[in-house]
């Protein structure tokens, strides 16, 4: 089920960088390049959607969790073997939908955050909107029994002896965001529901025409939203945890339960803050003060999170390994993005920033640079657990390197433009933008060529198999394969995260 998840997340990836490419090339120049106002909104809203729902999701969890959740924690396999199965099925189904929906009435261009009247009926007349709803159901019914799957088998299929806080970080970072996605997934279940009904049987949840407030979906999709975004960074933070221990040589990561509290907290947090999306939609002053104060107590918790990974790799011995670099370049960008993070917070900033590409900056370093950066690590660190070969150490490194300079070129001039307020979301702007947002288009070119060059690297891992069988080492010393990975852990996978393995990190 891992490998299908992954060949499925691969693939919708490739998908969701594709409509990228159609937004910045629209966006390279001003004045329009696809003529068509309407298509760029179903553009950047199925772009958003699929790299969340059908990217991020699926690989994090349902690829790295469920080839990894059932070794470390020593059990044959999930719990539930045949729901695994319809949790996976479901998802290529909900994407058939989602792109389906473009073939109708011209597509849906509602945003992903589809607040209604835009996604009403008005706005959105014929059954675009249905295809949309239908399938954001059914990745949601997915990633619920998917979590349900791994709450279970966390919890019930370790063997006694491995008690919970000596469990490895990926599983507690999967448990949490379980937990998150049970809790969430059916709000936002809810109010597209309302929304559904509200669309074809005259219901007037978000109409106040029949007393309804829009406002009340727009609570209801970031109660959901905000838990979402944790969902997407939480299995990082679990990759990295094991990346960072092994590529700087250490037998322990500093202060491991401190950073499960971590996650923890900013798991229940994740669910009180949710109106600083909000602040410019008029929501009182009290209210602007008690959610900026709750979303920067945020930064308390993921702190602790970024000295933890620093202090493990203070006195280490650091690894000249692929994995590496990707996790050292998510600490960076991750921190980088979150401190953006602090900025909107801040109500009355939020207020002139809302909406604005500081957003759009902000949330790409910590989902592309950090989500994202996350997920190549962790790819690197068990692409042999699976494949069984490594991928090439000198091209990947090269291939981190066009990426490292791909983002950031592409998101680091978005702070400036939306400091300067150029609003998010519209196909076209002022001169005055101009060259910012060219100098975002080449670099977002520059991370597709990245992309292909990963392709290529995958391509020539898979094909030219040359290999791996290495005679024992000694378990403490870590010496480089021939493809560039640790030895050890090769043999390791021999007999996977065997009880002494699985203790004391
Ligand atoms: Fe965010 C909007 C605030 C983390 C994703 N975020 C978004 C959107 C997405 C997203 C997708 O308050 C756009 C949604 C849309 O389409 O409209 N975000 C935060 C804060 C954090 C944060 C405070 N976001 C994330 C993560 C994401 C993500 C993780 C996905 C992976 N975000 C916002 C706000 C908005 C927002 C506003 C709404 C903006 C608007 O107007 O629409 C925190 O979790 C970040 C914590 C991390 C750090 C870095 C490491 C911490 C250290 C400790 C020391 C730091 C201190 C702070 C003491 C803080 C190293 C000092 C402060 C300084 C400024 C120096
Ligand atoms: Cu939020």
């Amino acid at each position: 089920m891992g490998t299908l998840y992954f060949l499925f997340s691969i693939w919708a990836g490739l998908m969701g960088t594709s409509f990228s490419v159609v937004i910045r090339l629209e966006l390279c120049t001003p004045g329009s390049f696809i003529n068509d106002f309407h298509l760029y909104n179903v553009i950047v809203t199925s772009h958003a959607l699929v790299m969340i729902f059908f990217l991020v999701m699926p690989m994090m969890m349902g690829g790295f969790g469920n080839w990894l959740v059932p070794l470390m924690v020593v059990a044959p396999d999930m719990a539930f073997a045949r729901m695994n199965n319809m949790s996976f099925w479901l998802l290529p189904m909900a994407m058939f939908l989602l792109l389906s929906s473009s073939y109708v009435e011209g597509g849906f261009g509602g945003g992903w955050t589809l607040y209604p009247p835009l996604s009403g009926n008005i706005a959105h007349s014929g059954c675009s909107g249905e295809f949309m709803i239908l399938s954001l159901h059914m990745g949601g019914a997915s990633s619920i029994m998917a979590s349900l799957n791994f709450m279970t088998t966390m919890l019930g299929m370790r063997p006694g002896a491995l008690v919970l806080s000596r469990t490895q970080m990926f599983v507690w970072s999967i448990g949490i965001t379980s937990f998150l996605l049970i809790v969430a997934m059916p709000v936002l279940a809810g109010a597209l529901t309302m929304l559904l009904t509200d669309r074809n049987f005259n219901t007037t949840f978000f109409d106040p025409v029949g007393l309804g407030d829009p406002m009340l979906f727009v609570h209801l999709f970031w109660f959901f939203g905000h838990p979402e975004v944790y969902i997407l960074i939480l299995p990082g933070f679990g990759m990295i945890s094991h990346v960072i221990k092994v590529g700087v040589g250490k037998e322990k990561l500093f202060g491991k339960v401190p950073m499960i509290y971590a996650m923890k907290s900013i798991g229940l947090l994740g669910f009180i803050v949710w109106g600083h999306h909000m602040f410019s939609m008029g929501i009182n002053v009290d209210s602007r003060s008690y959610f900026s104060a709750v979303t920067m107590i945020i930064a308390v918790p993921t702190g602790v999170k970024v000295f933890s990974w620093l202090a493990t790799i203070m006195g280490g011995e650091m690894r000249n390994w692929s994995m590496v670099y990707w996790a050292v370049g998510f600490l960076v960008f991750f921190t980088m993005g979150g401190l953006t993070g602090i900025v909107l917070a801040s109500a009355s900033l939020d207020v002139m920033l809302h909406d604005t590409y500081y957003v759009v900056a902000h949330f790409h370093y910590v989902l592309s640079m950090g989500a994202v950066f996350a997920m190549f690590a962790g790819f690197h660190y068990w692409f042999p657990l699976v494949m069984g070969v490594g991928l090439h150490p000198e091209w990947s490194k090269m291939q981190f390197v066009s990426m490292f300079i791909g983002v950031n070129l592409t998101f680091f001039p978005q702070h400036f433009l939306g400091l300067s307020g150029m609003p998010r979301r519209y196909p076209d702007y002022h001169d005055c933008f101009s060259f910012f947002n060219f100098i975002s288009s080449w670099g977002s070119t520059i991370s597709v060529l990245s992309l292909f060059f990963f392709l290529t690297i995958l391509w020539e891992g898979v094909l030219f198999q040359r290999c791996l069988v290495v005679p024992m080492v000694p378990k403490t010393e870590p010496e480089w394969g021939n493809r560039g990975f640790p030895v050890r852990y090769h043999n390791r996978s021999q007999k996977p995260f065997c009880f002494s393995s699985a203790g004391g990190y």
